[in-house]
């Protein structure tokens, strides 16, 4: 079964969007299978971002996402990957449409409340980067019947 990695931004924990946030994915039809709240390392936060390590924003972009509590979970489901990302928006707020995370709550690309996967490969690379086997729950939501023809 597909997986991506979300992780909600420490602008979005100070923000109070935690609820909003996991609920859009819970309403969409989606399954939490890992939470947790943690304070990025240095370590982590490079590495995740290590796609990144030439860009002229890089530092800035390692030093807020270590500043404070961030919210990483993995969300299961058919197609989640791109899905999660349409519910996100683009990475720039000001440009992401209106309905989904960004385009209703951020203004700002270096304070866009949320990171989701961009592709199979990568959220593969990003969940074992955050969570361990342990931390995943392996379970089937019981209304799925309601949800899947
Ligand atoms: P993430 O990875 O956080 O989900 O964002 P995106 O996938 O939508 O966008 P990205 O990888 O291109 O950028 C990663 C991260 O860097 C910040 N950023 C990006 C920034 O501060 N300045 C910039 O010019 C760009 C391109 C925002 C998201």
């Amino acid at each position: 079964m597909e997986r991506t990695f979300i992780a909600i931004k420490p602008d979005g924990v100070q923000r109070g969007l935690v609820g909003e946030i996991i609920g859009r994915f819970e309403a969409k039809g989606f399954t939490l299978v890992g939470l947790k709240l943690l304070v990025a390392s240095q370590e982590l936060a490079e590495k995740h971002y290590d796609i990144h390590k030439e860009r002229p924003f890089f530092k800035d972009l390692v030093s807020f996402i270590t500043s404070g509590p961030l919210v990483a979970m993995v969300w299961e489901g058919d197609g989640v990957v791109a899905s999660a990302r349409r519910i996100i928006g683009a990475t720039n707020p000001l440009t992401a449409e209106p309905g989904t995370i960004r385009g209703d709550f951020a203004v700002s690309i270096g304070r866009n409340i949320i990171h989701g996967s961009d592709a199979i490969e990568t959220a593969q690379r990003e969940i074992s980067l955050w969570f361990t086997d342990a931390e995943l729950a392996n379970w089937e939501l019981t209304i799925k019947p309601w949800l899947v023809e």
